[in-house]
């Protein structure tokens, strides 16, 4: 809490600032960092947010109603940043640059002066929303927005094992400000482009199943995402489709990079470990969600996660 208390009077001591979120930001990224911007101009700071890649249009919502301002950035905030290399390109020009951190990743590498880790939070939102409280900020309608836009996405809509009972009563309180969380769950949760939908629909196809079913891999190539019309945006979450059937322990996502290299992302039910079958080929990540990158053909590349998978599962005690 003293954090909070200090962080709060920072933010009221500095000004101009930058709100750094991390490249392909996601909604937590997002509602945090704007959150935190409208925050500040309502007690007269002049700040922006600032990101290394477009913002996904279904996030306008948000963007839209906060104007841009013109002025000399002399405060680096970040919100959701785990990693100063999460910032993108020309992240260096940051280093030793960045007053406070506002984060929820235990992993947090501690590269700002002063910072606010909660790992116990669901969302950098839950964090940046007790920072508000701190500065006297009255949350509004808009800031609301944000801030359950963060914790709705970051729990995969409450659904995920991070959601806590305090999780759900901070997005209560949200409700308590007007928001239409129902509008917001259904841009977030339910539409998907048609290209999306084109994409899905060639990656089911591509579903194969080993190990008795344990296994399970989709497969995504250049051209399926050029015949689906598929951008980056459209191929956020794609890695659950595989774990999703019935039965499967292990879900396996292969997507085609430029070179002919292969991304491959796992994602596991208890107790397969994700990190550990990635570090068998030099990629790591957390125990439900990791990744590699192999390079071959691929029919190669299967026969060999096969054999990695074969061992994690042996290891398994059901
Ligand atoms: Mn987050």
């Amino acid at each position: 809490m003293n954090d909070i208390l200090h962080s709060s009077a920072l933010l009221k001591e500095h000004d101009n600032y930058h709100i750094l979120i991390h490249a392909y930001p996601d909604g937590d990224a997002i509602g945090s960092g704007y959150a935190l911007c409208r925050a500040l101009h309502s007690i007269g700071k002049k700040a922006n947010v600032v990101c290394t890649s477009p913002i996904p249009k279904m996030y306008s919502y948000i963007v839209d109603k906060v104007q841009m301002q013109d002025f000399a950035p002399e405060t680096f905030i970040s919100t959701d940043v785990a990693d100063l290399r999460l910032l993108g390109n020309g992240y260096e020009q940051y280093e030793g640059k960045v007053l406070l951190s506002l984060d929820h990743h235990g992993t947090n590498k501690r590269y700002s002066k002063y910072w606010v880790i909660d790992p116990h939070a669901a969302s950098a939102c839950e964090i940046v929303l007790e920072v508000i409280k701190m500065l006297g900020v009255s949350v509004d309608k808009e800031i609301a927005e944000c801030i359950y836009t963060g914790i709705s996405t970051d729990t995969g809509c409450f659904k995920f094992a991070n959601t806590t009972s305090q999780t759900l009563r901070n997005a209560a309180d949200m409700l308590d400000f007007g928001i239409d969380a129902a509008e917001i769950n259904r841009v977030m949760f339910e539409t998907k482009s048609r290209n999306r939908i084109e994409l899905e629909r060639l990656a089911l196809d591509s579903m194969s199943f080993h190990l008795g079913g344990k296994v399970a891999f989709v497969t995504i190539t250049n051209e399926m995402r050029e015949k689906a019309g598929a951008s980056d945006d459209d191929l956020e979450g794609m890695t659950s489709l595989s774990r999703q059937v019935e039965g499967v322990k292990i879900g396996v996502t292969l997507r085609q990079k430029e070179d002919g290299e292969y991304k491959i992302s796992v994602r596991t039910h208890p107790p397969v470990d994700a990190a550990e079958i990635c570090s068998n080929f030099g990629g790591g990540g957390h125990v439900r969600a990791a990744g590699c990158t192999l390079s071959g053909a691929i029919d190669d590349i299967k026969e060999q996660m096969i054999e990695v998978c074969s061992k994690a599962l042996e290891k398994c005690k059901w």
